[in-house]
């Protein structure tokens, strides 16, 4: 696959197109810790694919499930109709996710299921009489997705700038201080009373006006953010005082990624209405998953029983496939302890990763659990240019790491061995003394 204009009909989100075009990096083949490009070289995923890989590429166990699923039963309908595989694959999920959050809702991806939970709390303060709830709080830099929900209540401004005025919002302030933070490892101690600003929104707007708070426990997109301690804890409370719900925005943190099941249990608290989607099936079907609370979801199951209580749901909620893939998927997570075992990792990783911190442009290093990112002092002039040559430098020498502007962003699938873990941070080491 060469002629360049081969490349030209995939539109490619979230790309630089024509510069990857010039000089595509296409990637052909992926087992376990690993993928091959086109020319067979090998390259450690670093990042999960995107953050999505959790237990390993092209685990047999998913692709028999799915195989057989393929063979047994393409497709069915869930309006109206049902099989047994959302059903099944819904109890086997609600062993895992904090007390009370017993009710799952299927989509197909993260920026699906950010919708959808902003929806589902609209909806619930509606049901309860309570119509004129209808403000959503985000926070600086969020990223929940790109639908026109997600980037209402997101925060990053390249992601809205180009949409027009969107859903009824406002935001929390972000919560990375460097002046004070530079170099934690783990939560923050600085910062607490970040969430105070929220009190000051409430009185700006009036509790009575406001439907949901979303934040990601950690935002990864912006470069993994890590809340202070006591932060997520504060938040709770003030939504619990003024019958806020508290949405956790788990795409990225859930399933393992901080050592625990979910980003709820690390920080022991819970939230209303919980997102998730990538690690759900591994990332090999697409699929997101809404948790919500008992309260929530019986706020709605209280009108006529003939009437539908959600005026909501895709084509593709609950489909065999995707509940095939996440069946499999949670059976890995079970047998080989992944949702647990980031825990036993994490403090090699944060050492290495710490380690880096005398290295040439290394302006501030942040981690918790197994997702990580060493923000990069810009060029001058030329901001994103150092975390590309990063990548590009990286790739080179066999490992794949993410870059957004001038982070570089390291989420390990969870099976990682401290051997790749040398050699990740061996080669990051040489990138970055040998990078401009
Ligand atoms: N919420 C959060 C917290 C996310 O991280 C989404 C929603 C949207 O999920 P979908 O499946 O619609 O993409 C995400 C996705 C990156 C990166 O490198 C992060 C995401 C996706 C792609 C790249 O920062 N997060
Ligand atoms: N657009 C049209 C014309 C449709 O008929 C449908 C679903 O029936 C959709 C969009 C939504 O598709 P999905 O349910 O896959 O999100």
């Amino acid at each position: 696959m060469s002629p360049h204009s081969d490349l030209n009909a995939f539109w490619m989100p979230f790309t630089a197109n024509r510069q990857f075009k010039s000089a595509p990096r296409l990637l052909e083949r992926a087992e376990g810790m690993f993928y091959w490009d086109a020319e067979g070289k090998e390259i450690l995923d670093s990042t999960a694919g995107l953050w999505c890989v959790n237990a390993g590429h092209c685990r047999s166990e998913i692709s028999d499930a799915i195989t057989a699923q393929t063979r047994k039963m393409d497709f069915a309908p869930t309006f109206q109709m049902g099989h047994s595989l959302p059903f099944l694959f819904a109890n086997r999920l609600i062993k895992y996710t904090p007390k009370g959050l017993d009710h799952v809702f299927f989509t197909n991806s993260g920026s699906e299921s950010a919708d959808t939970a902003l929806k589902m709390a609209l909806a619930y303060h509606f049901v309860r009489g309570e119509p004129q709830r209808t403000l959503l709080i985000g926070r600086e830099k969020a990223y929940h997705g790109v639908g026109f929900g997600g980037i209402s209540v997101g925060g990053l401004p390249n992601n809205r700038r180009a949409f027009g005025n969107l859903l009824t919002v406002d935001h929390l302030p972000h919560t990375l201080d460097q002046e004070r933070n530079r170099f934690s490892q783990g939560l923050p101690l600085y910062g607490v009373e970040k969430a105070d600003a929220l009190g000051e929104l409430i009185h700006k707007h009036g509790a009575e006006h406001i439907a949901a708070v979303i934040v990601e426990p950690v935002a990864g997109s912006a470069g993994v953010i890590v809340p202070p301690a006591g932060y997520l804890q504060r938040l709770r409370d003030i939504c619990t005082e003024h019958g806020i719900l508290l949405i956790f925005d788990e795409v990225i943190t859930g399933f393992g990624r901080l050592g625990t099941p979910f980003a709820a249990d690390y920080f022991g608290v819970t939230p209303d209405i919980m997102t998730t989607a990538k690690g759900l099936t591994n990332a090999a079907v697409p699929m997101g998953a809404v948790f919500s609370s008992d309260t929530v979801h019986d706020a709605f199951m209280s009108g006529p029983a003939e009437q539908i209580e959600f005026f909501h749901g895709y084509t593709y909620s609950g489909h065999p496939l995707a509940c095939a893939a996440g069946l499999a998927a949670l059976d890995i997570y079970e047998k080989e302890d992944l949702l647990h075992r980031g825990s036993l990792i994490a403090p090699s990783f944060a050492e290495m990763i710490h380690s880096l911190r005398d290295l040439p442009h290394v302006a501030d290093i942040r981690n918790l659990g197994l997702m990580a990112a060493i923000e990069l002092e810009p060029k001058a002039g030329e901001p994103g240019a150092r975390g590309y040559e990063v990548l590009l430098k990286s790739l080179e020498l066999g490992l794949l790491v993410r870059a957004t502007g001038d982070t570089i962003a390291l989420s390990p699938p969870l099976i990682i061995e401290i051997s790749h873990l040398d050699r990740l941070f061996q080669t990051l080491r040489e990138v970055l003394r040998t990078i401009s």
